[in-house]
């Protein structure tokens, strides 16, 4: 073999790897002046005894145990079982893809421009997105953390997503029958809007089960309102848990909490929503975020909020319109009329996650090698008075190995765990728990463990989130993906690795490399999403109805360009402008055919974007630069593709 030959293929070393990411994270923690057991972590990274307790009797799935690959692919014409709708992290958009093939179907651009669909160029978009008095985009970046449906009957519609952008505090809603943006909401009064999920069903009206308010959790506390006063006054600064209306986007309210919030979790009956809280320090420094021993999963009695907001005991903030309810824990210290429940839990917890059978929420340990597990039955107890602490709704706290984040389920009582720091995937069951929690010696949560590659934050089952929790798949989105992929210069892709679960031993079948940096998915069973091929030209109230319509009007400044397409022409052939006009062009697709897109670009002006079949969409532009320049078809549409052209004559 010569020299610039790469071989067949090429083995990745692991083990040096492993220990060097161990390392490095355990120092940064331990920088920190943290001890959270982590003298218990031998070179390995594996958790010892002393750490993780009974939890480390079950060991690392054996390397090379025999897997049976084929089984897991998708052949060619072959339709995967599974969608998988991730987050994009600070690209700004959201992901489709095929479980369990791995293939990407679509990036769904929402927060972030992109001009292959024209997202952020289009007037449609700009709308949806919001703009500045003169036409600007107001934000042109975002950061999506979090993807959760709306519900029917405990489990997906197939109706919306929603997802968060965690940097300009905004919540958006994805369609899922067209798989596009259709809204966007900026919450007021909050920074760092973090986690985020619908309720399952309604919490007042006996009568809903479907999805009608959507909760999101704000992470960082700030000077309320945030105009410029109590800049260094921390003891003045709160954070705020916001319901937002799902079909109308519009805020509904907000609660005044103690600490930070971060992911947010519902009960499968609606009256709870809950958040994993920490720093209940309220310190505005690292340093000061990690002293306390215990934070808290604050729960939120939604029907008690709402009568409240409804009794006009609230307040507002600066300018915004919201009511706010204070649901601070001094604030509500008499279960019977309290709004909020703390449940303390161990230091700095991170992520929480409803069982897929209503009873339990899973509060992950993060600086603490536990899940802490709270019953929904007793949260409930404990508002009616029938409970002495909040600490008593735990019923179940065991030892799973370092640095657990996410927790989801299968249908068969058990649990699985990401450990960041470990990086593995820790099954423990429930039941198994509870009776270790009540003092059985013979009951040994953990059940298995598998190593991931490496260091995973959000892990999901599939279907794990709704009480169709089938148990066949786990997928773990790894932070960090180094030597498993052929290099691509400095920013490697991410891992996501789907692991078998439908056996007693997890089995990891797949890697997947995903483009920066998916944060949470859900894997959704193919059959509830139901999409549309082609749009209606009456659905959109400024659609050229007719080919022969198309036509210039000016207005004095403004010209108003009618445009249709249909392979492999657009309507006008030409049309002329002078400079210093403002034009805009309205482009239908009167192509009707299932994938017959068409794309529509202006050289120098910064004109791209498409129309599906059926689809209008339009552009305003300033005509500053005379000239000819050919409006080209982008999209591939015809064996005459590159003769679909116009020409747009700009008069000096
Ligand atoms: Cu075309």
């Amino acid at each position: 073999m010569s020299k610039n030959e790469a071989p067949a293929s090429a083995t990745p070393t692991d083990p040096a790897r492993r220990r060097f990411l161990n390392t490095t994270t355990l120092a940064g923690i331990a920088g920190a002046g943290l001890t959270m057991g982590l003298a218990g972590c031998n070179e390995s990274g594996k958790p010892t005894k002393a750490a993780a307790g009974g939890a480390a009797s079950a060991p690392a799935a054996a390397a090379g145990e025999a897997v049976e690959y084929s089984k897991y692919e998708v052949p060619p014409g072959q339709l995967d079982a599974y969608y998988a709708l991730s987050s994009g992290g600070h690209s700004g958009e959201v992901r489709i893809y095929g479980l369990p093939s791995g293939r990407l179907f679509k990036r769904i651009p929402v927060f972030n421009i992109d001009c292959l669909v024209g997202w952020g160029i289009t007037n449609e978009s700009k709308k949806i997105m919001g703009t500045n008095a003169d036409g600007s985009l107001k934000y042109f970046t975002g950061d999506t953390h979090h993807v959760h449906p709306t519900y029917t009957d405990g489990t997906y519609n197939g109706k919306y997503i929603f997802v968060n952008d965690k940097i300009h505090g905004r919540l958006a809603r994805v369609r899922l029958d067209t798989m596009e943006c259709d809204r966007i909401t900026e919450i007021p009064n909050v920074q760092g809007f973090h986690g985020v999920f619908p309720d399952k069903r309604d919490p007042v009206d006996a009568n809903i089960n479907s999805t009608t308010r959507v909760f999101c959790g704000a992470e960082f506390q700030i000077p309320t309102p945030n105009d410029g006063h109590d800049l260094d006054k921390p003891e003045n600064y709160f954070a705020l848990f916001t319901c937002v209306d799902a079909e109308t986007m519009e805020v509904r309210y907000q609660v005044k909490v103690d600490g930070n919030l971060d992911l947010i979790a519902t009960s499968y009956d609606g009256k709870l929503a809950c958040s994993n809280q920490y720093n209940s320090e309220n310190g505005v420094h690292y340093e000061q975020m990690m002293t306390a021993e215990r934070d808290a999963c604050v729960f939120f009695h939604i029907e008690r909020i709402e009568a409240a907001v409804k009794a006009g005991k609230t307040f507002r903030i600066g300018n915004s319109p919201v009511p706010v309810v204070d649901g601070r824990k001094a604030a509500n210290a008499d279960p019977k009329t309290a709004l909020t429940c703390y449940v303390p839990v161990p230091k700095n917890p991170h992520g929480v996650n409803a069982s897929p059978d209503g009873k339990y929420f899973a509060c992950s340990g993060k600086l603490s090698p536990t899940a802490t597990l709270i019953s929904n039955e007793l949260v409930l107890k404990w508002f009616d008075g029938g409970l002495k602490e909040p600490r008593d709704t735990v019923v179940a706290e065991p030892e799973i190995g370092l640095g657990p984040l996410h927790t989801a389920f299968d249908n068969r009582g058990n649990a699985y765990t990401t450990l960041f720091l470990d990086s593995q995937i820790v099954k423990w069951n429930v039941e198994a728990a509870i009776k270790s929690y009540q003092g059985d010696k013979n009951a040994k949560p953990v059940v298995d463990r598998i190593d991931v590659h490496y260091q995973p934050g959000h892990g999901f089952t599939s279907m794990g989130e709704t009480k169709e929790a089938d148990g066949k798949f786990f997928l773990s989105d790894n932070k960090f993906s180094k030597d498993r992929f052929l290099p691509v210069g400095p920013l490697h892709p991410e891992t996501a690795q789907l692991i078998d679960i439908s056996g007693d031993k997890m089995k990891l079948v797949a890697d997947h490399a995903v483009y920066s940096e998916p944060h949470d998915s859900i894997v959704i069973r193919r059959d509830i999403i139901k999409t549309r091929q082609v749009y209606d030209v009456a659905e959109f109230p400024n659609a050229v109805k007719d080919p022969k319509d198309c036509r210039v009007e000016r207005n004095g400044k403004k010209v108003t360009v009618y445009l249709t397409s249909q392979a492999p022409t657009f309507g006008l052939r030409e049309w002329t402008v002078k400079r210093g006009d403002e034009v805009t062009i309205i482009l239908t697709n009167h192509d009707k055919v299932q994938d017959l897109t068409h794309g529509f670009a202006i050289p120098k002006y910064n004109v791209n974007f498409i129309v599906n079949p059926g689809e209008t969409k339009s552009v305003t532009f300033k005509a500053d630069k005379p000239g000819v320049y050919w409006a080209y078809c982008t999209n591939f549409c015809h064996a005459l593709h590159l003769e679909m052209r116009s020409r747009m004559l700009v008069e000096a």
